[in-house]
Order: C-alpha cells, then structure tokens, then sequence
C-alpha cells in the first residue's frame, strides 16, 4: 500500500538536513546541533502562542497570572527562549535579536563558529487577533571565532550560510534555505517532528496578487505609486491584481513564496528607508526568495548586496516573482534616467 509506505517513510527535517550535510565531508555536524536547537526553540514557541488566545482568557499570557504574577509578553518569551536555545547549542558566538538593542557576545567557553540574527516574534502585534506570525532567522559563519567583532555581524546578505522562518498560523510550518533552495516541513504535534511538506519550493515567475500598506500611498515615491497604479489599472489589457495583506510579514511572505506576486514595504517620505529591519527582516525573506527563484530590490539594488552599518539598520524592500520585481526595478531605472 503506497499510502502506508509513504506514511512510514517520514522524511523528519533532521534527516533531510543530515542528507543535506553529507555533501559537506568536513560537516562534522555542528549545523545540524545548531538547526535542531533553533527547532526547539520554535516548537515551544508554537505551544505558547497557541495558549496564548486561552492565556490571555484565563489571564496567564500577558496578563497577570492567577498567582498575581506578571507574565512576560510573548514577544519577550520568546526571545529568552531562543537565546537560551542558541547558547546552550555550543554551536553559536554572536547573536543580533530584534528585541535586544546591543548583540549578545557568548563566551568562548567552548562557543561556536555560526553567528544568527534573529526576530523572535515578527507581528507580535497581531496576536491578539490571532493573525499568523512567525520567527525569522539567518546565519552567517564567523571569520574567526577567537575574534569576534560587530563586523562579523555586518555583513551583506550574500554572505548568509541559511535563512528561514517559522510560522505559526492554522499550523506550524517552518521553511528553510541552506543554499540549494527552499523546503518547507510541518510540526507533526503527535510526533514533535517537523515532516516535509513542501519540497524545493518556487516561486511563480509571475504573479496575480500584490501586497503592501495601501495607508502609506500618500507618502510614496513615483516608481512605488506607478508600480501599484499598473497592478490596479494594467494597461496591457491583462487582469488587475489582487490586493492581499497580512501586515504579519512572515504570513505575507509565506503566500508569496508559494502562491507568487509581490510583497513591498517601500520607502516613504516619512520613513526614507522603510520600516523593515535588514539583518534579521529583509536579509533572511531575500535569501529565500532567491534561492526560490525570485528576486529581492531596495529601490536602489540587490538587497542581498546591502551592507549593514548597524545592526537594526532599516531598509525599503520589494520581494516576489521575477517578473514583478523586474517591473519595479525597471521602473526605478526610468525614473532615475529622467533625473
Ligand atoms: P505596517 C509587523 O509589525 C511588521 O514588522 C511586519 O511583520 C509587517 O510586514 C510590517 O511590520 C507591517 O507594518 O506599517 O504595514 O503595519
């Protein structure tokens, strides 16, 4: 029986990432100690934000708790979790979160040679909602782990080793790059074993949906409010687009990657270089929708290519289906032909 065949022939992520590694002669494993305490962290993380909604009921999550004790946010949670979960894995010597405003250097008691940035909880803000939101994550290697420094940390995308996220939605999906394209697995909860669902992921070249804060278009530039004038009112006859979003960017990249379009969080004269975080936001989502096959552009370049001076540097980023990101750099291009 095929069915049962297949039902016992569970790829589990620890396996395919051991598959993965076995190409690496050298590998003597280090990354996958690191992936599988980076796993656990998100497995915990998923069994709290899906008590959170009945917590914040019974007055646990955020709230006082019955003993009259304050709980920590979630978004706060999480972040402890995660940096407890990258220490005690060995494997790690600089970590950048989205919630610590300086980076955590480990002591080299032994520490490791993988540097990750991370957000614990990207769109915390929608829990309450119960809106999907997710962990984003990347990792970058260390020059010299008996010399650490912030510049191990500030470099450009290009030099990731992985990216991923963990998405806590409807399920716990966790999809990831290790260079050689993007697979998605799904946490089997009677297991605790996150399963391949969604091997070598593409991204559609092409794509019916766009997705972006509609309330910013006052503030927009012209090749943005072009751009979205044409998914609106296209003039090659074609369909208008859908317009989708989340405003939880895990969520809205999740769809993107699988079902194709574009998301964008240009800059605005408000905010001239957006409001996405570059290390541990728009590194990590470009990464994987390179390697999916799309494109990722600041308006000015590849994002990949940015080289962060901070490490909670800010940039405008427009992500999806080739074709669409092409338009918008075309776009850009013409604008600033025209001066
Ligand atoms: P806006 C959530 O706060 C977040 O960081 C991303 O997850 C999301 O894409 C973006 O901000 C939404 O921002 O300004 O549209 O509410």
């Amino acid at each position: 029986h095929a069915a049962d065949a297949n039902r016992t022939d569970l790829m589990t992520i620890t396996r395919f990432v051991l598959n993965e590694q076995s190409k690496y002669p050298e590998s003597r494993g280090d990354f996958t100690i690191l992936l599988s305490n980076i796993l656990l962290g998100c497995k915990f993380v998923c069994s709290a934000v899906n008590k959170a909604g009945l917590a914040k009921l019974i007055g646990l999550a955020g709230e006082t708790n019955v003993q009259g004790e304050e709980q920590k946010k979630l978004d706060v949670l999480s972040n402890e979790v995660f940096v407890k979960a990258l220490t005690s894995s060995k494997r790690t010597c600089l970590l950048v979160s989205e919630e610590l405003e300086e980076a955590i250097f480990l002591p080299p008691t032994p520490h490791g040679k993988y540097i990750v940035v991370f957000d614990p909880l990207d769109g915390s803000s929608n829990i309450d909602c119960g809106v999907s939101i997710g962990t984003i994550f990347g990792i970058y290697m260390v020059k010299d782990k008996n010399n650490v420094t912030l510049d191990d940390v500030l470099q450009p995308g290009n030099k990731l080793v992985a990216a991923g996220y963990c998405m806590y939605g409807s399920s716990c999906t966790f999809v990831i790059s290790t260079g050689s394209g993007v697979n998605g697995f799904t946490l089997d909860p009677s297991l605790g074993e996150f399963i391949l669902t969604h091997p070598n992921i593409k991204v559609p070249r092409k794509g019916k949906i766009y997705s972006v804060n509609e309330g910013n278009a006052k503030n927009w530039d012209e090749p943005t409010t072009k751009y979205v004038e044409s998914c609106k009112f296209p003039q090659d006859g074609s369909a208008p687009k859908s317009l989708r979003y989340i405003g939880s960017m895990v969520a809205d990249i999740h769809r993107t990657l699988l079902y194709g379009g574009m998301f964008m969080y240009p800059a605005d004269m408000k905010s001239p270089n957006g409001k996405l975080r570059l290390l541990y936001e728009v590194f990590p989502m470009s990464y994987l929708m390179e390697q999916a096959g799309g494109q990722a552009f600041t308006g000015k370049e590849r994002a990949l290519d940015l080289v962060p001076s901070h490490i909670h540097e800010r940039s405008p980023v427009f992500l999806g289906s080739y074709d669409e990101v092409e338009h918008i750099k075309e776009l850009y291009a013409a604008c600033k032909a025209n001066g």
